[in-house]
């Protein structure tokens, strides 16, 4: 399949963390990693924490995640591919839209790997869900015109203590740090 001639790029709903906005939330991370390595024309668009509900609404993308107590919990990444008319709200479906509409040399799912990839996806969504939010929103550099909101929801889901990523870095003989590091070639905002 060849790539698309797209004359609009897609554009990428991401997290903003304040008005010179960069990056830090790990799925909407996953998507724009993807992004880069399709090389997939695109931009973001960044969307303070508190307005994601009202975002996802507006798209009539219905939230895929649920809080610990069965709420609904809506979420970015979201991608509008204009060129293929597509809406799609969750890290792996995108991941696979990329991957089948902006082919890469290598491809982004090795051959025959998608279904070992979404298995594994789900069970890190899972643990993520669990664990990892809670974990990383210590760190959140939150938008200073919501900060206090967002901060009040995130403490709401119990945050774990300071220092926790370098002890990560560590793990396994250092693999998550070599993964961070070797992950920064595709870490562009466009
Ligand atoms: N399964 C979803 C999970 C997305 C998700 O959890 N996104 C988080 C950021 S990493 C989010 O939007 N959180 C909103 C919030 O914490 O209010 C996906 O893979 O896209």
């Amino acid at each position: 399949m060849s790539t698309p001639k797209s004359s609009q790029p897609i554009t990428f709903y991401d997290i903003g963390s304040g008005p010179s906005s960069f990056p830090f939330a790990p799925n909407p991370w996953k998507t724009r990693l993807a992004l880069s390595f399709s090389s997939a024309p695109h931009t973001t668009t960044f969307i303070p924490l508190p307005s994601i509900p009202s975002t996802r609404a507006a798209l009539h993308l219905p939230p895929n995640r649920k809080h610990p107590d069965g709420s609904a919990f809506p979420t970015l990444p979201i991608i509008h591919d204009h060129t293929t008319n597509t809406l799609l709200g969750d890290s792996f479906d995108i991941a696979l839209h990329l991957h089948t509409h902006y082919p890469s040399t290598p491809p982004l799912f090795p051959p025959h790997t998608v279904a070992l990839h979404r298995a594994f996806n789900a069970q890190v969504d899972a643990v993520f869900a669990a664990h990892g939010a809670p974990l990383v929103g210590y760190y959140m550099p939150f938008d200073p015109a919501t900060a206090e909101q967002s901060k009040r929801e995130m403490l709401a889901r119990l945050l774990l203590p300071e220092g926790e990523w370098e002890v990560v870095r560590g793990w396994n003989g250092g693999v998550w740090g070599r993964l961070a590091d070797a992950l920064e070639k595709w870490t562009s905002v466009s």
